[in-house]
């Protein structure tokens, strides 16, 4: 039987012909093989809406890709306003960021209704559409008030807000009819479903069994699908580029501490400073010598809290470089620019250890691609916070709190001073975990479980 297409809606969309990156390439691929169309933004800026206008088509093979353009007010009030600065804060549990902007609310839901248009005049019978994150919670509501009648799946990609934070929200009473709208909701871990079962049961929807809800008279379900990486791309990138390290002219003996985030304020990058400052004043023996790598190309810069991290970064390494630096050594080297991706694999292989602490993270995927760059013979150390998503599954890492400084400092030192049978065992374990749910598996069990639906006007 014919499957019909897929249909991706995703904010950025990529122009190149063949992109790189776990996700992009996995859905690359999806659409690729069952033939489809991806829809996203352009990223270009027109000075007003009529402008703004219309799909265009910016590829037709292996499949076509169509982007529409946002204007400036759209730009500022859908992605900078609504998206980054209401939601994001408010999915992290960062309510004491969150900006209350009626206009831009408005903003945000006008953008899903005229993103809803364009597509509605794509889609086909048949067509499977599987919509990506927070940028489209209403996108499903709009699609069903224009009679799309398709199988629309939604996968968040960050985590859902805990229940108690959203009354923080003024539009939290759409949210059940946004939800409900769609067929299928993806989140990344079996926490965040709970939260999001609760919040929906508190809010008028009935759970009739296994995920399963319904509301009004639609039915729907929530589930868990933890997304992974390209495992053996990473391994291969990581093996070819191992002499990446040698850049970085360390001196012999001195262990490499490594971090790699987007420049978040989700990320816990003021944290993880201090606690290695902290680790480098109590460690036992002064005569080791550690350096924290971090890499932390900037995001969102127009938004004023991301502004204000930045800020509080440049401080703090300020501090403890300043208090402990000496002539030939640079505690904390920090860049605040992208890195090739290749350089990337390398400089994670040569990592004794590897820092990811965010405070709140969707699954984080710099912990897989550490685990997946180690060479398992001599592998580094995944020094890992309870608040990310991947926290769930790699549960052999060392788990740290990202709030207490000593308690990362401790780990630090840990894993330096780790043996080496117990790395490899760690090692071991991780890598069965990351190669278990890995990109491939993410994009094949989430589609077969969104095919499994039967179509809403079937019923
Ligand atoms: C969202 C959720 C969830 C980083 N710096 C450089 C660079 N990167 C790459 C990493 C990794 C990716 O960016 C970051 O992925 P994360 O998963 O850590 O975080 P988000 O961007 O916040 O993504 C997150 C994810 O969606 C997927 O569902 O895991 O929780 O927040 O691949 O390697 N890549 C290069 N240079 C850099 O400087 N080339």
């Amino acid at each position: 039987m014919d499957q019909g297409r897929l249909i991706v809606v995703s904010n950025r969309i990529p122009t190149e012909a063949a992109p790189s990156g776990g996700l992009v390439v996995a859905l690359h691929d999806a659409l690729k093989e069952r033939g489809g169309v991806w829809i996203g933004n352009s990223g270009k800026r027109v000075a007003t809406q009529e402008e703004a206008q219309g799909l265009t088509r910016i590829a037709q093979e292996p499949y076509e890709r169509y982007c529409f353009d946002l204007s400036e007010e759209e730009h500022q009030g859908f992605y900078l306003g609504y998206a980054n600065a209401t939601l994001w804060p408010l999915f992290h549990h960062r309510t004491d960021l969150l900006a209350v902007d009626p206009d831009e609310a408005r903003i945000y839901r006008e953008v899903n209704d005229r993103v809803a248009g364009l597509i509605a005049e794509v889609v086909r019978p048949g067509d499977v559409l599987w919509v990506h994150d927070y940028h489209f919670l209403p996108l499903a509501e709009a699609l069903r008030r224009r009679g799309v009648t398709n199988r629309i799946g939604f996968f968040l990609h960050i985590p859902f807000p805990n229940p108690s934070d959203m009354p923080a929200l003024s539009e939290r009473k759409l949210m059940p009819g946004w939800l409900s709208s769609f067929d299928l909701i993806g989140l990344q871990t079996r926490r965040d479903v709970s939260n999001a079962l609760d919040f929906l049961r508190d809010n008028g929807a009935e759970l009739l069994l296994r995920g399963k809800m319904k509301f009004d008279s639609r039915t729907f379900e929530i589930a868990s699908f933890p997304i992974g990486i390209d495992v053996d791309a990473f391994v291969e990138a990581a093996e070819t580029h191992a002499d990446s390290g040698e850049h970085l002219r360390l001196s012999p003996g001195e262990r490499l501490v490594l971090g790699v985030d987007r420049l978040d304020y989700s990320k816990g990058l003021p944290q993880r400073f201090a606690a290695f400052g902290e680790y480098l004043s109590h460690r036992p023996d002064p005569q080791i010598r550690a350096t924290l790598l971090q890499i932390a190309p900037p995001s969102r810069e127009d938004v004023e809290a991301y502004r204000d991290i930045r800020q509080e970064l440049e401080t703090i390494t300020g501090r403890v470089n300043g208090e402990m630096a000496e002539l030939d050594w640079t505690p904390i080297r920090y860049i605040r620019r992208n890195i090739e991706r290749e350089i990337l694999a390398g400089l994670y292989r040569r990592a004794d250890a590897c820092l990811v602490t965010p405070l709140a993270d969707g699954m984080n995927l710099v912990a897989k691609e550490f685990v997946a760059a180690q060479d398992g013979a001599d592998p580094g150390v995944l020094i890992l916070s309870h608040f990310a998503g991947a926290a769930e599954q790699l549960d052999a890492a060392l788990m740290v709190n990202p709030y207490d400084p000593g308690e990362t400092a401790r780990a630090i030192d840990q894993a330096l001073s780790m043996p080496l049978h117990e790395r490899q065992s760690r090692h071991l374990s991780l890598m069965q975990a990351i190669r278990e749910t890995d990109i491939a598996w993410w994009t094949r069990t989430y589609l077969a479980a969104l095919q499994a639906k039967t179509e809403p006007s079937n019923d």
